[in-house]
Protein backbone atom coordinates (compact mmCIF):
# COMPACT_ATOMS: atom_id res chain seq x y z
CA UNK A 1 0.00 0.00 0.00
CA UNK A 2 1.08 3.60 -0.98
CA UNK A 3 2.65 5.20 2.14
CA UNK A 4 0.74 8.57 2.07
CA UNK A 5 -2.42 6.66 2.00
CA UNK A 6 -2.19 4.24 4.42
CA UNK A 7 -1.31 7.69 6.52
CA UNK A 8 -4.41 9.10 5.46
CA UNK A 9 -6.50 5.97 6.34
CA UNK A 10 -4.57 5.88 9.45
CA UNK A 11 -5.51 9.64 10.27
CA UNK A 12 -9.15 8.82 9.13
CA UNK A 13 -9.78 6.03 11.64
CA UNK A 14 -8.24 7.54 14.39
CA UNK A 15 -10.67 10.52 13.57
CA UNK A 16 -13.72 8.25 13.58
CA UNK A 17 -12.52 6.41 16.87
CA UNK A 18 -12.59 9.79 18.14
CA UNK A 19 -15.55 11.13 17.00
CA UNK A 20 -17.30 7.67 17.87
CA UNK A 21 -16.02 8.31 21.85
CA UNK A 22 -16.79 11.70 22.05
CA UNK A 23 -20.99 10.75 21.03
CA UNK A 24 -20.97 7.97 23.45
CA UNK A 25 -19.76 10.11 26.38
CA UNK A 26 -21.11 13.41 25.27
CA UNK A 27 -21.25 15.64 28.25
CA UNK A 28 -22.14 19.41 28.63
CA UNK A 29 -20.20 21.15 31.55
CA UNK A 30 -22.07 23.56 33.02
CA UNK A 31 -19.84 25.76 34.99
CA UNK A 32 -21.56 27.68 37.76
CA UNK A 33 -20.23 30.56 39.73
CA UNK A 34 -20.81 31.80 43.16
CA UNK A 35 -19.06 34.44 45.32
CA UNK A 36 -19.12 32.58 48.65
CA UNK A 37 -16.54 30.03 49.78
CA UNK A 38 -17.25 25.97 49.42
CA UNK A 39 -19.50 24.89 52.15
CA UNK A 40 -21.66 27.86 51.94
CA UNK A 41 -25.28 26.70 51.83
CA UNK A 42 -25.98 28.49 48.61
CA UNK A 43 -23.02 26.45 47.02
CA UNK A 44 -23.59 23.43 48.62
CA UNK A 45 -26.92 23.52 47.40
CA UNK A 46 -26.00 24.70 43.71
CA UNK A 47 -23.86 21.58 43.80
CA UNK A 48 -26.30 18.86 44.70
CA UNK A 49 -28.35 20.27 42.26
CA UNK A 50 -25.77 19.05 39.60
CA UNK A 51 -25.56 16.11 41.20
CA UNK A 52 -28.95 15.12 40.55
CA UNK A 53 -28.70 16.74 37.21
CA UNK A 54 -26.14 14.34 36.31
CA UNK A 55 -27.25 11.02 37.74
CA UNK A 56 -30.93 11.58 36.06
CA UNK A 57 -29.66 12.58 32.64
CA UNK A 58 -26.97 9.37 32.45
CA UNK A 59 -24.22 11.50 32.62
CA UNK A 60 -25.10 14.01 29.91
CA UNK A 61 -24.78 16.68 32.05
CA UNK A 62 -22.01 18.06 34.76
CA UNK A 63 -21.81 20.74 36.76
CA UNK A 64 -18.69 22.64 37.74
CA UNK A 65 -18.99 24.85 40.80
CA UNK A 66 -16.55 27.63 40.56
CA UNK A 67 -16.60 29.32 44.20
CA UNK A 68 -15.19 32.30 46.19
CA UNK A 69 -15.55 34.60 43.22
CA UNK A 70 -13.09 33.11 41.00
CA UNK A 71 -14.71 33.87 37.70
CA UNK A 72 -15.47 37.17 39.03
CA UNK A 73 -17.44 39.91 40.63
CA UNK A 74 -21.20 38.90 40.48
CA UNK A 75 -21.80 41.87 38.02
CA UNK A 76 -18.97 40.30 35.77
CA UNK A 77 -20.50 36.52 35.89
CA UNK A 78 -23.96 37.90 35.02
CA UNK A 79 -21.90 39.40 31.84
CA UNK A 80 -20.75 36.21 31.65
CA UNK A 81 -23.59 34.18 31.74
CA UNK A 82 -25.87 36.27 29.12
CA UNK A 83 -23.37 35.51 26.83
CA UNK A 84 -22.76 31.89 27.32
CA UNK A 85 -19.45 31.85 29.07
CA UNK A 86 -20.72 30.47 32.12
CA UNK A 87 -24.16 28.55 32.66
CA UNK A 88 -25.13 28.90 35.71
CA UNK A 89 -24.79 31.93 38.27
CA UNK A 90 -25.60 32.11 41.82
CA UNK A 91 -25.96 35.54 42.78
CA UNK A 92 -28.05 38.21 44.84
CA UNK A 93 -31.14 40.19 43.48
CA UNK A 94 -29.56 42.96 44.12
CA UNK A 95 -27.13 42.93 41.24
CA UNK A 96 -29.39 41.86 39.00
CA UNK A 97 -31.77 45.32 39.34
CA UNK A 98 -29.69 47.32 36.96
CA UNK A 99 -30.08 44.10 33.93
CA UNK A 100 -33.68 43.40 35.01
CA UNK A 101 -35.45 46.75 36.86
CA UNK A 102 -38.56 44.61 37.50
CA UNK A 103 -37.22 43.13 40.28
CA UNK A 104 -35.97 46.00 42.29
CA UNK A 105 -39.47 46.09 43.73
CA UNK A 106 -37.55 43.40 45.95
CA UNK A 107 -34.93 45.08 46.39
CA UNK A 108 -36.25 48.11 48.02
CA UNK A 109 -35.15 48.53 52.04
CA UNK A 110 -38.30 47.27 53.95
CA UNK A 111 -40.32 46.33 51.08
CA UNK A 112 -40.78 42.81 53.03
CA UNK A 113 -42.03 43.02 56.53
CA UNK A 114 -39.71 39.92 58.15
CA UNK A 115 -37.91 37.12 56.41
CA UNK A 116 -40.54 34.73 56.61
CA UNK A 117 -43.10 37.73 54.83
CA UNK A 118 -40.18 37.05 52.17
CA UNK A 119 -40.55 33.35 52.03
CA UNK A 120 -44.20 33.25 51.04
CA UNK A 121 -43.31 35.49 48.55
CA UNK A 122 -40.18 33.89 46.59
CA UNK A 123 -42.56 30.45 47.35
CA UNK A 124 -45.70 31.92 45.98
CA UNK A 125 -47.52 33.55 42.76
CA UNK A 126 -45.74 36.51 43.15
CA UNK A 127 -42.15 34.73 42.90
CA UNK A 128 -42.91 32.19 40.54
CA UNK A 129 -43.93 35.19 38.34
CA UNK A 130 -41.04 37.18 38.67
CA UNK A 131 -39.08 34.17 37.98
CA UNK A 132 -40.85 34.03 34.24
CA UNK A 133 -40.57 37.79 33.87
CA UNK A 134 -36.30 37.56 34.41
CA UNK A 135 -37.00 34.99 31.68
CA UNK A 136 -38.99 36.67 29.65
CA UNK A 137 -36.59 40.09 29.63
CA UNK A 138 -34.37 41.17 27.09
CA UNK A 139 -31.33 39.95 29.76
CA UNK A 140 -30.64 36.47 28.06
CA UNK A 141 -31.10 34.72 31.14
CA UNK A 142 -33.50 32.18 32.14
CA UNK A 143 -34.16 32.22 35.79
CA UNK A 144 -34.63 28.84 37.61
CA UNK A 145 -34.60 29.55 41.39
CA UNK A 146 -35.05 31.84 44.40
CA UNK A 147 -32.24 30.93 47.64
CA UNK A 148 -32.63 32.59 51.18
CA UNK A 149 -30.11 35.55 52.02
CA UNK A 150 -32.01 36.38 55.52
CA UNK A 151 -31.60 40.36 56.66
CA UNK A 152 -28.90 42.52 56.09
CA UNK A 153 -27.75 44.77 58.50
CA UNK A 154 -24.34 47.25 59.20
CA UNK A 155 -21.15 46.27 60.59
CA UNK A 156 -18.98 49.21 61.55
CA UNK A 157 -15.79 50.31 63.03
CA UNK A 158 -17.43 52.64 64.65
CA UNK A 159 -20.64 51.97 66.85
CA UNK A 160 -23.79 52.71 65.32
CA UNK A 161 -26.84 53.14 67.88
CA UNK A 162 -28.94 55.26 66.58
CA UNK A 163 -29.80 56.79 62.78
CA UNK A 164 -27.43 59.99 63.46
CA UNK A 165 -24.67 57.67 63.77
CA UNK A 166 -23.97 56.87 60.37
CA UNK A 167 -23.36 60.32 59.62
CA UNK A 168 -20.13 60.69 57.37
CA UNK A 169 -19.70 57.16 57.60
CA UNK A 170 -18.65 55.59 54.25
CA UNK A 171 -20.60 52.12 53.80
CA UNK A 172 -20.31 49.51 51.01
CA UNK A 173 -23.11 48.53 49.24
CA UNK A 174 -23.89 46.62 46.86
CA UNK A 175 -23.52 47.77 42.64
CA UNK A 176 -27.26 48.96 42.37
CA UNK A 177 -27.99 52.61 42.42
CA UNK A 178 -31.30 51.71 44.62
CA UNK A 179 -28.79 50.77 47.65
CA UNK A 180 -26.71 53.89 47.73
CA UNK A 181 -29.98 55.54 47.52
CA UNK A 182 -30.88 53.56 50.21
CA UNK A 183 -27.79 54.20 52.33
CA UNK A 184 -28.06 58.03 51.85
CA UNK A 185 -31.31 57.98 52.60
CA UNK A 186 -30.14 56.42 56.03
CA UNK A 187 -27.85 59.09 56.51
CA UNK A 188 -24.46 57.42 55.68
CA UNK A 189 -22.59 57.43 52.37
CA UNK A 190 -23.30 54.45 50.24
CA UNK A 191 -19.97 53.49 48.25
CA UNK A 192 -20.97 50.69 45.88
CA UNK A 193 -18.55 48.09 45.03
CA UNK A 194 -18.56 44.41 44.70
CA UNK A 195 -18.18 41.70 47.46
CA UNK A 196 -14.67 40.57 46.76
CA UNK A 197 -12.96 44.14 47.08
CA UNK A 198 -14.75 44.89 50.83
CA UNK A 199 -12.41 43.02 52.76
CA UNK A 200 -9.32 45.34 51.53
CA UNK A 201 -11.69 48.60 51.16
CA UNK A 202 -12.14 47.57 54.92
CA UNK A 203 -8.62 47.53 55.38
CA UNK A 204 -7.19 50.55 53.89
CA UNK A 205 -10.02 52.78 55.55
CA UNK A 206 -11.73 53.42 51.76
CA UNK A 207 -14.66 52.59 53.78
CA UNK A 208 -15.96 52.24 57.46
CA UNK A 209 -18.34 49.47 57.01
CA UNK A 210 -20.80 47.47 54.95
CA UNK A 211 -23.87 45.60 55.34
CA UNK A 212 -24.71 41.78 54.82
CA UNK A 213 -25.74 39.02 56.70
CA UNK A 214 -23.65 37.12 59.51
CA UNK A 215 -23.33 34.08 57.00
CA UNK A 216 -21.48 36.67 54.54
CA UNK A 217 -19.98 38.74 57.47
CA UNK A 218 -18.12 35.44 59.08
CA UNK A 219 -17.12 33.62 55.67
CA UNK A 220 -15.39 36.67 53.71
CA UNK A 221 -13.17 37.50 57.15
CA UNK A 222 -14.10 40.51 56.72
CA UNK A 223 -15.69 40.90 60.27
CA UNK A 224 -11.58 40.53 60.76
CA UNK A 225 -10.73 44.06 58.66
CA UNK A 226 -11.58 45.99 61.82
CA UNK A 227 -15.17 45.83 62.23
CA UNK A 228 -16.68 45.69 65.89
CA UNK A 229 -20.56 46.33 65.53
CA UNK A 230 -22.97 44.80 64.06
CA UNK A 231 -26.43 46.85 64.33
CA UNK A 232 -29.09 44.88 63.36
CA UNK A 233 -31.18 47.55 61.48
CA UNK A 234 -32.60 44.99 59.38
CA UNK A 235 -33.01 47.38 56.27
CA UNK A 236 -32.63 45.01 53.05
CA UNK A 237 -34.18 41.41 52.87
CA UNK A 238 -33.01 40.68 49.52
CA UNK A 239 -33.43 37.17 48.08
CA UNK A 240 -30.86 35.25 46.27
CA UNK A 241 -31.55 34.01 42.59
CA UNK A 242 -29.72 31.65 40.49
CA UNK A 243 -30.11 31.64 36.71
CA UNK A 244 -29.29 29.76 33.99
CA UNK A 245 -27.78 31.74 30.45
CA UNK A 246 -30.28 31.69 27.72
CA UNK A 247 -27.82 30.35 25.16
CA UNK A 248 -27.21 27.15 27.15
CA UNK A 249 -31.65 26.42 28.10
CA UNK A 250 -32.26 26.88 24.61
CA UNK A 251 -30.37 24.29 23.96
CA UNK A 252 -31.68 21.59 25.65
CA UNK A 253 -34.38 19.61 25.39
CA UNK A 254 -37.81 20.56 27.10
CA UNK A 255 -37.35 17.03 29.07
CA UNK A 256 -34.54 18.01 30.25
CA UNK A 257 -35.31 21.67 31.10
CA UNK A 258 -38.41 20.26 33.32
CA UNK A 259 -35.75 18.01 35.24
CA UNK A 260 -33.50 20.90 35.91
CA UNK A 261 -36.32 22.60 36.71
CA UNK A 262 -37.54 20.14 39.19
CA UNK A 263 -33.99 20.16 41.13
CA UNK A 264 -33.84 23.90 41.00
CA UNK A 265 -37.03 23.99 43.34
CA UNK A 266 -35.35 21.22 45.19
CA UNK A 267 -32.40 23.05 46.14
CA UNK A 268 -34.20 26.14 46.86
CA UNK A 269 -35.71 24.19 49.44
CA UNK A 270 -32.33 22.64 50.43
CA UNK A 271 -30.59 25.91 50.65
CA UNK A 272 -33.18 27.31 52.98
CA UNK A 273 -32.65 24.53 55.77
CA UNK A 274 -28.92 24.90 55.61
CA UNK A 275 -29.54 28.56 55.61
CA UNK A 276 -31.09 29.08 58.72
CA UNK A 277 -28.74 26.64 60.22
CA UNK A 278 -25.75 28.90 59.53
CA UNK A 279 -26.87 31.84 60.28
CA UNK A 280 -26.93 30.57 63.65
CA UNK A 281 -23.80 29.22 63.46
CA UNK A 282 -22.11 32.43 62.05
CA UNK A 283 -23.89 34.41 64.51
CA UNK A 284 -22.61 32.83 67.58
CA UNK A 285 -18.97 32.56 65.67
CA UNK A 286 -18.91 36.49 65.19
CA UNK A 287 -20.09 36.96 68.94
CA UNK A 288 -17.40 34.55 70.28
CA UNK A 289 -14.67 36.57 68.10
CA UNK A 290 -15.85 39.75 69.56
CA UNK A 291 -18.07 41.10 67.35
CA UNK A 292 -21.14 43.43 69.52
CA UNK A 293 -24.17 42.77 68.45
CA UNK A 294 -26.19 46.46 68.76
CA UNK A 295 -29.94 45.81 69.22
CA UNK A 296 -31.65 49.08 67.55
CA UNK A 297 -35.23 50.61 66.58
CA UNK A 298 -35.34 50.77 63.19
CA UNK A 299 -38.38 52.21 62.46
CA UNK A 300 -36.10 55.87 61.98
CA UNK A 301 -34.47 53.92 59.49
CA UNK A 302 -37.81 52.76 58.00
CA UNK A 303 -39.40 56.38 57.81
CA UNK A 304 -36.08 57.80 56.20
CA UNK A 305 -36.07 55.17 53.59
CA UNK A 306 -39.55 56.29 52.51
CA UNK A 307 -38.60 58.49 49.55
CA UNK A 308 -36.72 55.45 48.11
CA UNK A 309 -39.57 53.30 47.99
CA UNK A 310 -41.24 55.98 46.48
CA UNK A 311 -39.12 56.67 44.03
CA UNK A 312 -38.23 52.58 42.73
CA UNK A 313 -42.08 51.62 43.49
CA UNK A 314 -43.67 54.09 41.61
CA UNK A 315 -44.55 51.78 38.75
CA UNK A 316 -45.51 48.65 40.84
CA UNK A 317 -47.85 49.94 42.98
CA UNK A 318 -50.23 47.03 42.32
CA UNK A 319 -47.15 43.97 42.97
CA UNK A 320 -46.24 46.00 46.22
CA UNK A 321 -50.17 46.02 47.18
CA UNK A 322 -50.03 41.97 46.00
CA UNK A 323 -46.73 41.86 48.19
CA UNK A 324 -47.99 43.56 51.29
CA UNK A 325 -51.51 41.07 51.26
CA UNK A 326 -48.81 38.05 51.24
CA UNK A 327 -49.29 37.25 55.28
C1 LIG B 1 -24.32 38.27 50.04
C2 LIG B 1 -24.89 37.59 48.83
C3 LIG B 1 -23.95 37.69 47.66
C4 LIG B 1 -23.55 39.12 47.42
C5 LIG B 1 -23.05 39.74 48.68
C6 LIG B 1 -22.74 41.22 48.49
O1 LIG B 1 -25.10 36.23 49.13
O2 LIG B 1 -24.58 37.14 46.53
O3 LIG B 1 -22.54 39.18 46.47
O4 LIG B 1 -24.00 39.60 49.71
O5 LIG B 1 -22.97 41.99 49.38
O6 LIG B 1 -25.26 38.25 51.08
O7 LIG B 1 -22.24 41.60 47.41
Amino acid sequence: MNPQFQQRRALMVGAIAAAVSFFAHAQTVLKAADVHPPGYPNVVAIENLGKKLEAASGGRYKLQMFPGGVLGSEKEVVEQTQVGAIQIARISLGVLGPVVPDVNVFNMPFVFRSEEHMRQVIDGAIGDELLERISASPARLVALGWMDSGSRSLYTKKAVRQMSDLKGQKIRMMGNPLFVDTMNAMGGNGVSMGHTEVYSALQTGVIDGAENNPPTLFTSNQYTAGIKYYTQTNHLIIPEIFVMSKVTWDKMTPADQALLKKFSREAQLEQRALWDKSVAEYSAKLKAAGIEWIAIDNKPFYDATAPVRAKYGAPYTDLIKRINDVN
